[in-house]
C-alpha cells in the first residue's frame, strides 16, 4: 500500500497568474513531490462564477498548465489535471451543497468581495462555491492543502463539511489541513498595500504577472507604493510602514533572507535603492519561469498528453471516494 501522504491543490483560471499566487501556493508544491502524492489542478469550473470569455479560458487554462510546470511541477511525479475533465468533482460537490449550511456559506469573505465586485451576477455557483471546492480536496483524501491566508477560511469550512459527513455516516473522508506558506502567504498590491495581489485587479500597476516581460516588472516595481513617513529607510513594521513591509516580505520570499538581514543590506539606503533591488530580486526569480512556460507552451501535444494523464489518474483516485459517499448516503449501486 502507497503510505505517502497526500497534497492537493488548485487555482482558478481566470486571470493570469502574479507573483501572489506563485509566492503563497505554487512555490510551496514542487518542492514536496518527492514526499507526498500531489494533485494540483487548473480550477476552471470555479472561474464561471464570475463571467469568462470562452476562448480566454481554453487559452488560460492551458497557459496555467505550462506554468505549473515551469514552476517545477514534474508531471511524472505530480498529477496535473483540468477539473471538468474529472466529473466526479461536480458529482460529490453536489452532494456536499447539501451537506453546507446557508449560514456558514454566507460568513465567506470571498462571497462577500466578490458579489460587491460582480453586483450585476451574483449567482448561485458564487455562493454556494465553497462546497464544491470541499469536493476538489476531499476526494483525494488529502493531508495538506498548500493555499495563501485567503483560502485559510474555504479550508475550515471544508473540515467542518468533512467532519459532518463522518459524524453522520463514519470515517469516510480524510480531514485535511491547510499549508500556509510563513512568509508571502499574503502579498499586497503595489499601488495599494491594503488590498490583496490579485489576477483579476482592475489597477495594472498592482500585479506583477509570472508571464511579465523583465521592463515591465522592474517599472512597477519603481512606483510601487512606499509610506509618507518622514524615516525613509527599510524597516519592517508592517502596522506603520505596509508598503515597505510588503517589498521586504516579497523579497524574503525570493531570496530567503530574514528581514534583519534585509534591513542589514539596506541600511542608510533610501528606498530608491531598495525598489529596483526587490525589482530585480524578482526579475531574476520568474525570469526561468517565463521562459520554460513559453517554451512549453509551444508543445500543445505535450500539454494534450499530460493532462489526459492527469484526467486519468485523478479520476481513478475520485472515484473510489465518490463510491463511497453514494454507497453512504443511500444512492442505489448502477
Ligand atoms: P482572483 O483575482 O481571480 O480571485 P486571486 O489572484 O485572488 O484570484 P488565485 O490566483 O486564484 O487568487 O489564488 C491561487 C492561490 O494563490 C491560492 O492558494 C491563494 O491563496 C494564493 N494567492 C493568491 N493571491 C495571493 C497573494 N496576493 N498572496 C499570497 N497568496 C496568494
Ligand atoms: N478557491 C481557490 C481555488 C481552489 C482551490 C480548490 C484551492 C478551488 N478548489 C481546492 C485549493 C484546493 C481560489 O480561489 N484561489
Amino acid at each position: 500500500m502507497d503510505e505517502k501522504k497526500v497534497m492537493l491543490s488548485g487555482i482558478q483560471p481566470s486571470g493570469d497568474l502574479t507573483l501572489g499566487s506563485y509566492l503563497g501556493a505554487i512555490k510551496n508544491w514542487g518542492a514536496r513531490a518527492e514526499e507526498f502524492d500531489c494533485y494540483y489542478f487548473m480550477a476552471d469550473m470555479h472561474s464561471i462564477t464570475v463571467r469568462q470569455d470562452p476562448a480566454a479560458l481554453r487559452r488560460r487554462t492551458l497557459e496555467q498548465l505550462a506554468q505549473y510546470i515551469a514552476c517545477g511541477l514534474d508531471p511524472e511525479r505530480n498529477t496535473l489535471f483540468i477539473q471538468s475533465h474529472v466529473h466526479q468533482h461536480a458529482e460529490l460537490g453536489w452532494v456536499l451543497n447539501c451537506y453546507t449550511m446557508f449560514g456558514e456559506l454566507s460568513r465567506m469573505t470571498q462571497f462577500k468581495d466578490k458579489s460587491a465586485k460582480n453586483k450585476d451576477n451574483i449567482n448561485g455557483g458564487l455562493f454556494t462555491y465553497p462546497a464544491l471546492m470541499a469536493a476538489d480536496i476531499l476526494l483525494y483524501q488529502p493531508d495538506y492543502v498548500p493555499v495563501g491566508e485567503d483560502q485559510k477560511q474555504h479550508c475550515e469550512l471544508t473540515r467542518d463539511v468533512a467532519q459532518r459527513f463522518n459524524h453522520i455516516y463514519g470515517d469516510v473522508f480524510k480531514i485535511p489541513e491547510p499549508y500556509i506558506p510563513k512568509v508571502g502567504a499574503r502579498i499586497m498590491s503595489l499601488s495599494d498595500p491594503a488590498s490583496k495581489m490579485s489576477k483579476s485587479d482592475k489597477d495594472p500597476n498592482g500585479s506583477v504577472y509570472l508571464m511579465e516581460k523583465p521592463e515591465d516588472i522592474q517599472r512597477k516595481f519603481k512606483r510601487a507604493v512606499t509610506d509618507s513617513d518622514t524615516e525613509r529607510c527599510v524597516r519592517y513594521d508592517p502596522a506603520n510602514k505596509p508598503g515597505v513591509a510588503n517589498l521586504m516580505t516579497i523579497y524574503a520570499a525570493v531570496t530567503g533572507r530574514t528581514m534583519e538581514e534585509i534591513e542589514r543590506e539596506f541600511d542608510g539606503q533610501g528606498y530608491g535603492v531598495f525598489k529596483p533591488a526587490v525589482g530585480e530580486a524578482v526579475v531574476e526569480t520568474l525570469r526561468p519561469i517565463r521562459e520554460e512556460a513559453q517554451r512549453i507552451l509551444k508543445d500543445k501535444a505535450y500539454l494534450e498528453s499530460v493532462y489526459r494523464a492527469g484526467a486519468e489518474k485523478a479520476s481513478r483516485v475520485a472515484e473510489r471516494t465518490l463510491r463511497k459517499v453514494y454507497k453512504k448516503v443511500g444512492f442505489v449501486a448502477r
